[in-house]
């Protein structure tokens, strides 16, 4: 059947390839369709652009957005899936081989970035006037691939022959100025549609070019080199995206990178305040201003500079105003994630940033000694202190609202980690737990299931109102526990056909799929579910008539390229795949399989093929989690660790509905004082045979040492570290039981369906939908404001 779009499709494909249809790529015709796509939102993008210009509106600062694929979610949010599906089959093509053409944007590292896409599509099914800002990196995130078993990095030019969804607005570029160098930061809009509404809003990312094309003076000087290296030294500036997840390192660069895309965000705000206000004086009643984590916060010093040096405002006026204005969302509680630059840094790049610092800090202490506190609180709280600046502690004393990121880890900060600042400002303070877009991580990456919630609803409303699905929860059934239990096999078929196509690894469908895909981090814990997969290999190996349900066990994760542990973590569990996986006594049973260059589109395949989501974290450690949300609203069931918004999920949906194991937040103070893990070696059964095996020549590290060092962390600890800090071998036989247990429930289907049920229809408190309503509500004080 011919439809609307078989025609433009082909005039859009023509254009863009300069070829006849029938010559034309896959990758054409995505390119065509994209293409095609923009021009379908290019009017509402503008209309809801100008009608952005004159209300309050937020802006989402944020060094991170990992965007992922943008076609599939745009088509779906223009209700065009199956006019494209039907147009490409006309072509002879089929939508899912051109969706796969499209790389990831991967212009985040993990959890943070991720959350900021999802608040990105949030924002714009509200209609949110919200505009997120960030940096337009040349390469995202490494790709990684393994040479045998090792990660290697290699890099991803994601947009080298441009992008699509990428328009450059050169007639709105700023001017960026370091002591040592000019920038012209030229912004890259990309849309960003939102689900039922004609509203499109905005992801502006900002690139860094010279000044001038090129300066001929130069050239015609015989400086021709100097010019060369002048030009490529600004492009430099937004060359990378660092590989570094929750852990904070000093390089220039990166600081470089910050204050440039915090000058050019606040210089397009504040001139289209002046345009639509007159009076900058009233920015601050006008513009809420999201931090992202510490990154974007030379963003405070940044607008006093602008305030009192190019709009002539004074001191007084202008903390006002940043005071009304900024709003800064923690991340994370792990001490190494602690932004600090050192004081010459700041002095070399930017001196009138310094003083302006400096002034900060001087009014803080007075600020303090008036409130009666000593030298020593005041020291350490202080934003410049050590002969380093304290980027927490600036967005703390600038910032009207502070918040963290799920109920346990606002109370950490409230009683630990932020806790001066509590005491001073306890109005500041508020939790908004982490949210996901239900859009991307439901309705267009499990169709399957998505029809069967529309079925039982009479219509798809809970797509933009996650609550709903929790009057599904009384019409559950065992005809529907059994549907659930056949979509969940088709996604594994699809899963495995994905991974065989990408990889050419081949998988089994009739076994619980077992997953763990984050980062990889020592306090995540991968190397936990490690062990037990080798322990439950020995168990076997002794006990040839074990019945044992069978398993895949999905393992997708990057290690920062400089944390060697995480990458020894990474060889181990490589290794155990190769041992498990080619070991005839036991390969009919279980599979373990690492996708590699896990990212957001692997993600969309994995989730919804999942039965067991691990969220194993040490308690206290993960600060939200947003992963465990997507494998609820998937039909999976979590085994974890009370942590993180995990303990809301378990809130949700009741203990009984969920696998929780180990040791709590609250007791683990303790515990560590006296903890052994010598002990857990000797006695845990098991245990001792499972650790040896590290390094008794079961399992090699290719002679690197690797698996001796990995044993030592856990067993003797480094002289600068404790031995096993984050407790694996303190909670692994709690682990290993509570993982047995549950792999035994999965052979009554109906009522591990029921359970399943039980979670997706709890789920809704966990879309992004619910989480930007909060901020918008609480902290940013904005209204939808629909163009149609
Ligand atoms: O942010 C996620 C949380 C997650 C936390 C993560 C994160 C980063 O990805 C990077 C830096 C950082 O400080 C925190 O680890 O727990 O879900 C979104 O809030």
């Amino acid at each position: 059947m011919s439809t609307d779009l078989t025609p433009s499709l082909g005039s859009f494909t023509r254009a863009v390839s300069g070829k006849n249809t029938s010559d034309s790529s896959v990758h054409d015709y995505w390119e065509g369709l994209s293409a095609l796509t923009m021009s379908k939102l290019a009017d509402n993008w503008d209309k809801t652009t100008k009608k952005y210009k004159g209300v309050k509106r937020a802006s989402y600062l944020s060094a991170e957005f990992l965007m992922g694929r943008a076609l599939l979610n745009n088509l779906a949010n223009l209700g065009m899936v199956d006019e494209a599906r039907e147009a490409l089959e006309e072509y002879g093509l089929n939508l899912a081989d051109v969706l796969d053409e499209e790389p990831d944007a991967s212009l985040g590292n993990g959890g943070l970035g991720r959350l900021a896409a999802c608040f990105m599509d949030s924002c714009a099914t509200l209609d949110f006037p919200v505009t997120g800002y960030g940096i337009l990196y040349r390469y995202g995130l490494f790709k990684q691939s393994f040479e045998n078993g090792f990660q290697k990095e290699s890099p991803d030019p994601w947009m080298e022959t441009g992008s699509p969804f990428v328009i450059r607005r050169e007639a709105e570029a700023k001017h960026v100025k370091f002591a040592d160098m000019d920038v012209n930061a030229v912004p890259y809009d990309m849309p960003i549609t939102g689900y039922g509404t004609d509203n499109v809003n905005t992801l502006r990312l900002w690139k860094a070019e010279p000044m001038e094309e090129f300066d001929y003076d130069a050239f015609n000087s015989q400086r021709f080199t100097d010019a060369i290296v002048e030009r490529e030294r600004v492009m430099d500036l937004c060359r990378v995206l660092y590989p570094n997840d929750t852990t904070y390192e000093g390089k220039v660069l990166r600081v470089r990178q910050q204050y440039f895309f915090c000058s050019a965000s606040l210089q397009c705000l504040i001139e289209e305040h002046k345009e639509a206000h007159g009076d900058i004086k009233t920015f601050g009643q006008f513009n809420s201003i999201q931090l992202n984590d510490t990154h974007p916060v030379l963003a405070v010093p940044e607008l006093i500079r602008l305030l009192l040096d190019e709009e002539g405002i004074g001191w007084e006026e202008a903390w006002k105003i940043v005071t009304e204005t900024f709003a800064y969302t923690n991340h994370t509680v792990l001490a190494e994630a602690l932004e600090t630059w050192e004081v010459s840094i700041f002095m070399q790049l930017f001196p009138r940033i310094f003083e302006i610092v400096t002034e900060i800090d001087r009014r803080f202490r007075s600020e303090l000694a008036e409130r009666g506190f000593d030298q020593g609180k005041i020291d350490y709280m202080a934003p410049l202190s050590g002969g380093r600046v304290h980027m927490a502690w600036i967005a703390c004393y600038a910032s009207f609202s502070i918040n963290g990121v799920a109920a346990i880890h606002t109370d950490i900060l409230k009683r630990d980690t932020l806790h001066d600042w509590h005491d001073i400002w306890p109005e500041r303070f508020n939790n908004k737990t982490n949210g996901v877009t239900p859009r991307r991580w439901l309705n267009n990456c499990n169709p399957r299931l998505s029809a069967l919630l529309t079925e039982v609803m009479g219509d798809d409303s809970w797509v933009t109102d996650l609550d709903k699905l929790a009057t599904l929860e009384e019409k559950g059934n065992p005809d529907i526990y059994r549907r659930l239990m056949e979509i969940k096999k088709a996604n594994k078929e699809e899963f495995a056909a994905w991974i065989m196509r990408r990889d050419g690894i081949e998988v089994p469908t009739d076994a619980v799929y077992d997953t763990i895909i984050k980062r990889l981090h020592e306090y995540k814990r991968q190397l936990m579910d490690a062990l037990y997969i080798l322990d439950l290999y020995f168990r076997m190996k002794d006990n040839p008539d074990m019945d044992v349900v069978p398993r895949v066990f999905i393992f997708g994760a990057k290690a920062a390229p400089g944390y060697k542990r995480a990458k020894a973590i990474i060889k181990l569990i490589n290794e155990i795949a190769n041992l498990v996986n080619n070991d005839e006594a036991v390969n009919k049973t279980l599979k373990v399989v690492f996708v590699q260059n896990y990212n957001v589109s692997p993600a969309e395949y994995i989730i919804p093929a999942t039965d067991v989501s691990e969220q194993i974290s040490m308690a206290g450690k993960e600060a939200s989690g947003t992963g465990n949300m997507k494998f609820m609203m998937n039909g999976a069931l979590t085994l974890g660790t009370m942590d993180g918004a995990t303990v809301e999920i378990v809130d949700a949906v009741g203990e009984e509905n969920a696998y929780i194991f180990g040791a709590r937040e609250e007791e683990l103070e303790t515990i560590m004082t006296s903890y052994n893990p010598r002990e857990k070696y000797e006695t845990v059964p098991g245990l001792k045979r499972v650790l040896d095996a590290l390094v008794d020549g079961t399992l090699s590290d290719g002679g690197t040492g690797d698996f001796h060092d990995l044993l030592a962390s856990l067993l003797d600890g480094t002289s600068w570290e404790r031995p096993d800090v984050y407790y694996v071998l303190g909670d692994f036989d709690n682990y290993r039981a509570t993982r047995d247990r549950m792999a035994e429930d999965y052979r009554n289907q109906e009522e591990w369906a029921r359970k399943v049920w039980i979670n997706i229809c709890r789920s809704g408190r966990f879309s992004s939908d619910r989480t930007i309503a909060d901020y918008g509500r609480d902290i940013w004080k904005v209204d939808g404001q629909p163009i149609a």
